[in-house]
């Protein structure tokens, strides 16, 4: 029993200090080794990670075989830039001087024309590649964007196109025979300076008004074996975050410890994305700073840190989401409990974690406020405070 209850205390304290340090450091949160010299592009598009609170979409163009000629991997046109004479003219090489390629397919003087179905709310991504080159590599280009020139009074010069020439990818040593994986922050892409719409590629990307998918291109003596679009986008839907009491009074009966996840009889908390729907009807927990410390925290497994000395108050259980702002927030605080009131932060505590004399019952899921994280609140989304 002692030594159980030991390793607990040990177990809630070095996740406290990590938490308490930084959210971007949290318990249980592995950062993901960065690969030095990835071999493929599934391994490169693999180590481009999103920030915390974001969701990570991968859109995939052909399959990643080494060029393998076995199988079929059609690039697909947009079918709303269809019918266009231009494309049915290079499709059929009535020209004789340009046709289209599908991925894998070599040979010079050949397009590939794709396409992805892009949602909007993105904050960031990149275009990943493995590409096998020729002679006439050095002046091709990837482009992304709406290609189709019939959209624009001015046609082709005036399309939304973001491009990145393929140049110094050509020079590669391995790029002409077993091919290189090359990767572009989708921020770096360069605009058209002729297109109307003036924005990178991620202002593009969120437009309303664009089209729900996205062509891609790359011209026009370089194979492509796959092309893997990374995308982090805003979460879709609203959470929260909340702190639960403890389910026993284990460090007295007058004393309250509020915790994001310590207590494993329930859910735990997330404080990068939220935890709860701001839908959800919870009391709004609020604190008011003070020096009456619980006494015996140490012999309750608890550094002294974890109480700052104040008391945490609930009000009755609403929606979070009918609060805009986390100034809202602490005005329903004071506006209920007086002068000095406001919402419990969570790192008032020790991070994600607080003992305070408060009368608060066992397992009470209340909502809190995460400070420096954009996603975590139902208030002030998007923001930085
Ligand atoms: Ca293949
Ligand atoms: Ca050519
Ligand atoms: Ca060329
Ligand atoms: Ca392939």
């Amino acid at each position: 029993m002692r030594s159980n209850s030991q390793s607990w205390t040990r177990t809630l304290r070095s996740c406290l200090a990590l938490l308490t340090l930084s959210l971007g450091a949290a318990c249980g949160i592995v950062t993901p080794a960065e690969i030095a010299k990835p071999g493929t592009a599934t391994d490169q598009a693999s180590a481009i990670r999103c920030e915390r609170g974001l969701t990570r979409i991968e859109l995939i163009g052909g399959v990643e075989d080494g060029f393998a000629a076995n199988g079929t991997e059609p690039a697909r046109i947009r079918p709303a830039r269809l019918p266009n004479a231009y494309l049915e003219t290079v499709a059929a090489a009535q020209s004789g001087a340009i046709q289209l390629r599908e991925y894998d397919e070599g040979g010079q003087d050949k397009l590939l024309i794709d396409h992805f179905d892009v949602p909007r709310d993105i904050v960031s991504g990149a275009v990943v590649l493995r590409i096998r080159t020729t002679g006439g590599s050095a002046n091709d280009s990837l482009k992304l964007g709406n290609l189709n020139e019939l959209d624009f009074a001015d046609g082709f010069s005036k399309t939304d196109s973001y491009s990145h020439t393929i140049k110094a990818e050509a020079e590669a040593p391995d790029a002409a025979q077993s091919g290189t994986v090359m990767v572009v922050p989708l921020e770096a892409l360069k605009e058209n300076p002729r297109a109307g719409f003036k924005g990178n590629f991620i202002d593009f990307l969120n437009r309303a008004d664009r089209p729900d998918a996205i062509d891609f291109e790359v011209d026009d003596d370089t194979a492509v074996d796959v092309a893997i679009l990374v995308l982090c986008q805003k979460p879709q839907i609203a959470r929260g975050t909340s702190m639960t009491e403890y389910r026993s009074k284990f460090a007295g009966a007058d004393v309250s410890f509020l915790s994001c996840f310590l207590d494993k009889t329930q859910a735990p908390c997330n404080p990068f994305e939220g935890d709860q729907l701001c839908t959800a009807a919870m009391p709004v927990a609020c604190y008011k700073s003070g020096s009456r410390v619980p006494a015996g925290l140490e012999a309750a497994g608890l550094g002294q840190g974890y109480s700052p000395g104040g008391e945490v108050r609930l009000t009755q259980p609403m929606a979070a989401g009918t609060l805009a702002t986390r100034a809202d927030a602490d005005r329903l605080c004071s506006g209920q409990f007086g002068t000095g009131w406001r919402i419990l932060e969570y790192h008032d505590g020790a991070g994600g974690a607080i003992a305070t004399y408060s009368d608060i019952a066992p397992k009470t899921r209340a909502w809190i406020d995460v400070s420096d994280q954009r996603y975590a609140n139902c208030w002030d989304r998007d923001k930085a405070r």
